[in-house]
């Protein structure tokens, strides 16, 4: 059972970079539920996303699973048969937690495996489905253009990429509108003004959001044909992009 998140409830007279540290994991199911517009929803619709597009012996990756919500989602609700799980995170003690969750949870015969590292250095290859639910915006921008390149590439034809992310918009009002709305439903889930205001700054260098076009843009240059807006909940989105 998740723990209530409490980290920023008290004043910080430092704060640092926020990280995925064993305090975050304690909380982590309770955090995302009660700042992330929609993440359940996208759980479950990733899940049913991924049932039309799960290719038999192949490979299907979550990156940057946290605790492996994505892949037990997908888990549940793709009948294929013979697929093999990857499920990546740099956060060791995410790691631990999320490998523990796939071994009680996960629906057997399909195997899995849980890999304790850098999702820029993580090998593709043969990939039906690759999930990066609200990851990509944590990796260096610089960064980004090639590792989703190396996942077009490695996905198999008709295979997909389903890519969720915090979003940005190019108009200053309307981000203001969308961070005012952001802010209300992290109030009505209870966090107080210091409480948001403490992780806004924490998250300051460490989550750079892009925006829609600029998603599609990237995916569409990385070879992508089709590339969808699936969701979209005030600064929140998630697309899904295939190989055709
Ligand atoms: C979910 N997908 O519940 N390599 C590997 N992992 C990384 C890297 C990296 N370079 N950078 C960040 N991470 C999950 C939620 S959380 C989103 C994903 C959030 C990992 C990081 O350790 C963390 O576990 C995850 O990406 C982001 O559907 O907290 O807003």
């Amino acid at each position: 059972m998740s723990q209530y998140d409490t980290i920023y409830q008290a004043a910080h007279e430092q704060l640092v970079d926020f990280t995925f540290d064993q305090s975050v994991v304690a909380v982590f199911p309770d955090m995302i539920r009660r700042s992330v517009p929609g993440y359940e929803t996208i759980i479950t619709l990733l899940g049913n996303l991924a049932s039309q597009y799960a290719q038999e012996q192949s490979h299907i990756y979550d990156l940057g699973c946290s605790l492996g919500a994505s892949t037990l989602s997908m888990n549940r609700q793709i009948n294929t048969q013979n697929i093999h799980y990857i499920a990546v995170d740099n956060s060791a003690e995410m790691i631990d937690q999320c490998r523990t969750n796939l071994s009680t949870q996960i629906i057997t015969p399909q195997s899995f495996e849980v890999r304790c590292e850098d999702i820029l250095t993580t090998p593709l290859e043969n990939a039906s489905v690759v999930v990066l639910n609200f990851t990509l915006q944590f990796l260096p921008p610089e960064e980004r253009q090639r590792l989703l390149t190396k996942i077009y590439q490695g996905l198999n034809n008709k295979g997909c990429l389903i890519l969720s992310e915090k979003i940005q918009f190019n108009s200053s009002a309307q981000q203001k509108r969308m961070t005012q709305w952001h802010h209300h439903f992290k109030r009505a889930n209870h966090y107080s003004d210091l409480e948001i205001s403490q992780k806004r700054k924490a998250l300051d260098n460490v989550l750079i959001p892009d925006s829609i076009d600029f998603h599609h843009q990237r995916l569409s240059d990385c070879g992508f044909h089709s590339v969808d807006t699936w969701f979209q909940c005030h600064n929140f989105a998630s697309f899904i992009a295939i190989k055709t």
